[in-house]
Order: structure tokens, then sequence, then C-alpha cells
């Protein structure tokens, strides 16, 4: 990229780091880094305890089982286990959108035991087991019910596995204890292991798909609706002539999830979240899995038809079919938003998989991506990484606010692509900013549905007549 080198951007780094006290410096430097793209390698540190006392994005491992992983499913209730506040603040927030009649056939509501001071001095494991009968009684059409313990839970050491295994006996529903208190791990990272490992030990080979099998059989893996995501990949994939036979977990369901044992393929979107139990399905049942990136039209094509190759020529001929119809449409939104967005310069900082995949959506309208880096992603993702960015470009791993805006103050852009914390940071820099976790209220992304709506929102975004009327600080 123009004025982007090796040397500038490490220039960047180090006047950032400088501020530091000795200690933090050094934990910190490994962590931020120049792209490599030709190395297809990772050039920082990742999934490391952050530095106390920094600002940082991350979350918790309740986060990344309760928001992340079991939250989605639709016809399950999801007990926030613990004091009401975890489960206050992670309701809805993330737009996992689902369908059905809430209450009857859906749960997006919020459960939770409500732990008070005698919960956690006697114990909160008769409380839950009240609950639970209490969650059956009132919502008898659940298919079963998430247990999701908070630090509180853990700290205390109950018991929520016996609980929920003498509750799920009597009750006659599947009762799921997820151990996966906020302290566990250095990120929310680890609550989706945990999530994963939960479901491996619970959930999958406990149903059959209602259908017989065909070899079209698939799975749609990491991919949780937001904003009406699956709305627009899952039909896309059945339009190449594929059964999407479950969802994980996306307006999700427990018994297709169950069954997904027997699909002949598992695509995965967000392989951050998701891998383990790709992995464990391949080992376990021989399923092979596949990477495929939904952002923009030219991560859908090159998706497309790597998914193709794996399947006959039918599949092979609706692949060329579908990318000729849409294509055209795609090229119309180009046409429209390009030159309004070409040469602008974008940063982004999200979860595990955003800071990458969306990369190719950008660079579609003509931007370019000067900055990226992830909230907890592990070494495998910033390998992923390398190739997409262009080179010689920043890339941070938890990075704390303070970093952060540095390096936006240093790089300028147009656009800056993160979170709720950050948006309103950079909105008084008079930078541009959407919300990339929950499509800030819009959506979907995903899909050639998707793209249309992103291109809009980033136009927008950059292009608004109010960043004229902002007098930024810098
Ligand atoms: Fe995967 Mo926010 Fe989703 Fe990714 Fe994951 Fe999280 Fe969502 Fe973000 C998510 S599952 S909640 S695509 S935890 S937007 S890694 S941080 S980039």
């Amino acid at each position: 990229l123009d004025g982007i080198t090796k040397e500038s951007t490490e220039a960047m780094i180090n006047e950032v780091l400088a501020v530091y006290p000795e200690k933090a410096r050094k934990k910190r430097a490994p962590h931020l880094g120049a792209n490599d793209q030709g190395s297809g390698s990772a050039c920082v540190k990742s999934n490391k305890k952050t530095v106390p006392g920094v600002m940082s994005a991350r979350g918790c491992a309740y986060a990344g089982a309760k928001g992340v992983v079991w939250g989605p499913i639709r016809d399950m209730v999801h007990v926030s286990h613990g004091p009401v506040g975890c489960g206050w603040y992670s309701w809805g927030t993330r737009r996992n959108l689902v369908t059905g009649i809430n209450g009857v056939t859906q749960f997006a509501m919020q459960f939770t035991s409500d732990f008070q001071e005698k919960d956690i001095v006697y114990g909160g494991d008769k409380k839950l087991r009240t609950l639970l009968e209490e969650a059956k009684e009132l919502f008898p059409l659940a298919k079963g019910i998430s247990v999701l313990s908070e630090c509180p839970v853990g700290l205390i050491g109950d018991d929520i596995n016996s609980v929920a295994k003498t509750a799920s006996k009597e009750m006659g529903i599947p009762v799921i204890p997820c151990n996966c208190e906020g302290f566990r791990g250095v990120s929310q990272s680890l609550g989706h292991h945990i999530s994963n490992d939960t479901i491996r030990d619970y959930i999958i080979e406990t149903r059959e798909f209602a259908e017989p099998e065909t070899p079209y059989d698939i799975a749609l893996i990491g991919d949780y609706n937001i904003g009406g995501d699956v709305w627009s990949a899952k039909p896309l994939l059945e339009e190449i002539g594929l059964n999407v036979k479950a969802v994980w977990t996306g307006d999700g369901e427990l018994e297709k999830i169950a069954a997904t044992h027997k699909v002949k393929l598992n695509l995965i979107h967000c392989y951050r979240s998701m891998n383990y139990m790709c992995k464990v399905m391949e080992e376990k049942f021989g399923i092979p899995w596949h990477e495929f990136n939904f952002f923009g039209p030219t991560k859908i094509r090159e998706s497309l038809r790597s998914i193709g190759a794996l399947f006959d020529e039918t599949i092979q001929a609706n692949v060329e079919k579908v990318i000729a119809k849409y294509d055209p449409i795609m090229q119309g939104i180009i046409d429209q938003y390009k030159p309004r967005l070409d040469g602008k310069k974008v940063m982004l900082l999200v979860g595990g998989l955003r800071p990458r995949h969306t990369i190719g959506a950008y660079e579609d309208l003509g931007m370019e991506c000067v900055g990226s880096g992830y909230e907890f992603a592990h070494t495998d993702d910033y390998d992923r990484t390398a190739p997409e960015m262009p080179d010689a470009t920043v890339v941070y791993d938890d990075p704390s606010e303070y970093e952060f805006e540095k390096f936006a103050d240093a790089l300028r852009p147009d656009l800056i692509g993160s979170g709720i914390k950050e948006k309103y940071v950079f909105q008084k820099m008079g930078i541009p900013f959407r919300q990339m976790h929950s499509w800030d209220y819009s959506g979907p992304y995903h899909g050639y549905k998707g793209f249309e709506i992103f291109a809009r929102d980033v136009d927008m975004a950059v292009n608004s007549p109010t960043w004229k009327l902002v007098k930024s600080p810098f």
C-alpha cells in the first residue's frame, strides 16, 4: 500500500509501545507486528493473558458459551446460572435472530437463577433444580435446557453437572450443564471450546434426521444468524443443490444439531468458534470439513467453486449458474458504490473471524485494509490472516484501547469497523465507524443478499454529511 512499509509500521508500533512501563512493553511487543503477506504465517503472538491494567476489548468464557454458541439455539431454554447481571447484559445484544413464536417454539428470553447472597453462602443447586422444573412446566415445548455457569458458581464449587443429570432423567428432556465460568481462560475463546466439548459430550449422536439421507447432506457450521446471516447463506447453499440439514447454531434447532453426525460434509464459516467440533466429527464419524467465506462477491464466488469441487458435476454446474445469475447484480452494486468508496482506508478490530473474513468485501468496494486485529484469535487465525491483508500493514492482537487509538491517529482511516466499546471513541475523533459485531443494528452481511446491505451501510457511514459537522480534535 501507498506509504506503508515494514519500517513505517514498525516505527509506529515502537512509538506506541514507548509509553508503557518496561514490563508491559515487553509483554505487548510480540502482539503487534507488520504483516508479512507472502509468509502465510502469523506475525504476532496471540491467545495470551491480557496485560493487567490495560483496557482490553475482550469478553469472557461465559460470553463465548452463552452469547455465542448456545444462545442462538432457538428451541431451548438457556439459563444464565448466577447473579442477574451477566444474563441481563448478554441478552439480545448479539442480534442472533430466530424464527418461531416467542415462549412457545423459540425462547429468546432472559432466564437467570438470579443468585443472591444466600445462594453464594449456602449454594445454588436447589434453586437451580427448582428453576429447571419451573422452566419445563412454563415452556413445555422447549426441546432442552442449557445451564451456563457464571463465575460465582465455579468459585463456590456448586455441582451443576449432577443437578443437570438428575433433572434431565426425571424431567425427560436434555439438560445440558456447561461449565463456562467467566474466569476460565483468557477470553471468550475458551467458552467456545468448552461449549463445543459440551455438544460433543451431551448432544451429538443423540438423534437422527427424520428425512432419508442424500449425498448432498451438509451442515452449516459457525453461522450465528447475526442480523439474519443464516437466512442469506442457507438459501444460497440450497440454490447450488445442497441439503442444509443443520445449522450451528444460528436460528438453530437442538434435534438437528444432535443428528449432524449423519451429514456428508461440514461447511464452516466461523473457524475460530467451531473448528473443535469439525475436528471431532472428522475423527469420530469421518465427516470432512471445509472452510468458506460468504463476505463479498469475490470471496463468495471462490467459496462456491471450492465447495462445488467437493461434489459432482451437477453441483458444479449449479454453482456456475448461480454465479452467472448473481454476478451482474453484484456488479450493479459495485458500480453504484465503488466510485464513492474507491481508495478509502479501513481499520478493523473484531473477535476471531471477521478481521480477516470481511477484508475481501471492503476490497470489492475499492477500499483498502490498513490495519486489522482480533480480540481473541489464535495462531491458526493469524496464519489465515497474513495472505488476506496487504503487505506490511499493522496487525494487532488483543490491542489496548490506547494502542488502537494511536494507530488510528497515525493511519487516519476513512472507516473503522469494530465494537460498541470503540464506536463512540472513534466517532468523537471524527472517524466514521461501523459496529462489526452486531452489524450495527443492520444485516445480514453474509451472502449475496448481505453484500448489498453491507455496501449501502459502508457508504452511509463513510459518506455521511454528518462528518462535515464534527470538529475532530486530531
Ligand atoms: Fe466467530 Mo462479536 Fe462470531 Fe466472530 Fe465469534 Fe464474537 Fe460475533 Fe465476532 C464473533 S462466533 S460475537 S464470527 S465470538 S462478532 S469469532 S467477537 S468476529
